[in-house]
């Protein structure tokens, strides 16, 4: 299934694959997911924040249902498998359901997250955030791309009526759980040479904006020491952001994108943007490293007579996963270890509203967010009979009562 979609959103430029939300390239995915999921005989629906449920449910009925699932769309240059290897596997696993001839006693639905990875507009996993409440409307439907677009743009374009985009909560009370699986993002399975791994936690996260303004200028008739140089101001700036995070432990920094306006060769930039991905187990310690990284811009700007601005686009908790579902996947997966993730997911934000579980499956190349991402066949074959398995455990008569206890009392 993964090798129909091989050529979408393929970037020559960058290697890999650019598949932002409510671009072209995702329709084309949704596309090839709508037609897997109709010659299913999957029951379609588009929700009002552009989330696809493909829903298998001969039982009928509408409560406690069990989600599986994931996202279509890539980071710029991303691998193939960081999203659609969790759609694909949950294709895979409804197959092998109907093989067994499984009848769910409850229904089990195959959800499509819009722009999880936030490349377009700014805020990772945007669809499970406005479904859940996370984010309001107003700030979301205000987000613009690199092209000015808003997402009220985009979703008008994508055929979407963005008065409806928010909250769901009705949606939200119909799911019993929610288990995502997901390609490795790390080198967990290689270690332990196992091909699929039960999640425990991921990592809080958060991405900040610099925005650094000096005076733009000519790079031949300017001396150097009547220049405020932006680029230089940024450049201390990112070094100082990865030594404060290589002096705390467990901690990760990250600037992976910058832009210099104007941007010509010979000419002094007039301002700077980078982003900054700050992750750390402690939400606490997130925090500090936060205000620390906002001091030390402030104060290099000062020195290199800029001025500068930071400022929050998207904010995580770290999450611990619901441990009554965790129980029940070791019940299932005897022989997968439990490893905890740096990388944030759909999955994550819903567990603040509905028991969430993962699956992750062995990535040989331990490398992710890189055209090198990889799963072998074999290992995404064990993978979605894990997922079946599961998912059948979950869909079966009294599961509903067993998972998610901690959950209902936590609630
Ligand atoms: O950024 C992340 O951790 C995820 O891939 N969205
Ligand atoms: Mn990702
Ligand atoms: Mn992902």
């Amino acid at each position: 299934m993964l090798r129909e979609i091989a050529a979408v959103g393929a970037d020559p430029a960058r290697g890999g694959f650019s598949r932002a939300g409510y671009s072209d390239a995702d329709r084309e995915l949704r596309e090839w997911f709508t037609g897997h999921a109709e010659a299913r005989g999957l029951d379609l629906e588009r929700d009002r924040n552009g989330t696809l449920w493909a829903w298998w449910n001969p039982a009928g009925s509408s409560e406690d249902a069990v989600i599986t699932g994931s996202h279509l769309d890539s980071v710029p240059g991303g691998g193939g498998y960081d999203g659609p290897l969790g759609v694909a596997s949950a294709l895979a696993a409804v197959d092998l359901l109907e093989a067994r001839g499984v009848v769910p006693a409850r229904p089990v639905g195959i959800a499509v997250f819009p722009e999880e990875e936030g490349s377009r507009f700014g805020v990772a996993c945007l669809g499970s955030r406005l479904m859940s409440g996370a984010i309001s409307p107003e700030r979301a439907l205000a987000l613009a791309d690199r092209e000015g677009d808003t997402l009220a743009e985009a979703l008008r374009r994508d055929g979407l009526d963005p008065a409806l985009v928010g909250p769901d909560p009705e949606r939200l009370a119909r799911i019993s759980s929610f288990v995502e699986l997901h390609v490795e993002q790390g080198r967990g399975l290689i270690d332990l040479d196992q091909p699929v791994a039960i999640a425990s936690s991921i990592l809080g996260h958060g991405r900040w904006r610099v925005t650094v303004d000096g005076q733009g200028n000519h790079a031949g008739t300017t001396l150097m020491d009547d220049r405020r140089d932006p680029m230089v101001a940024a450049a201390r700036m990112i070094v100082e952001i990865r030594d404060l995070a290589r002096r705390t432990p467990d901690a990760r920094a990250t600037v992976g994108r910058l832009e210099p306006v104007p941007g010509g060769t010979n000419v002094i930039a007039s301002q700077v943007r980078f982003w900054i991905d700050i992750r750390h187990p402690d939400d606490l310690v997130t925090a500090a490293l936060v205000s620390e990284a906002r001091d030390r811009v402030l104060s290099t700007a000062l020195d290199e007579g800029c001025r500068a601005e930071v400022r929050e686009e998207s904010l995580s908790p770290t999450v611990d996963f619901d441990l009554g579902l965790r129980e029940a996947l070791r019940a299932t997966l005897a022989d997968a270890p439990e490893l905890g993730t740096g990388a944030g997911h759909d999955a994550g934000v819903l567990a603040a509203s509905v028991p969430t579980a993962m699956l992750f499956v062995r990535n040989p190349t331990g490398i992710s967010h890189s055209p090198e991402e990889l799963v072998e066949d074999a290992d995404a074959e064990l993978g979605a009979v894990a997922l079946a398995d599961v998912l059948q455990r979950l869909a079966a008569p009294t599961a509903g009562a067993v998972v998610g206890a901690d959950h209902m009392m936590a609630r």
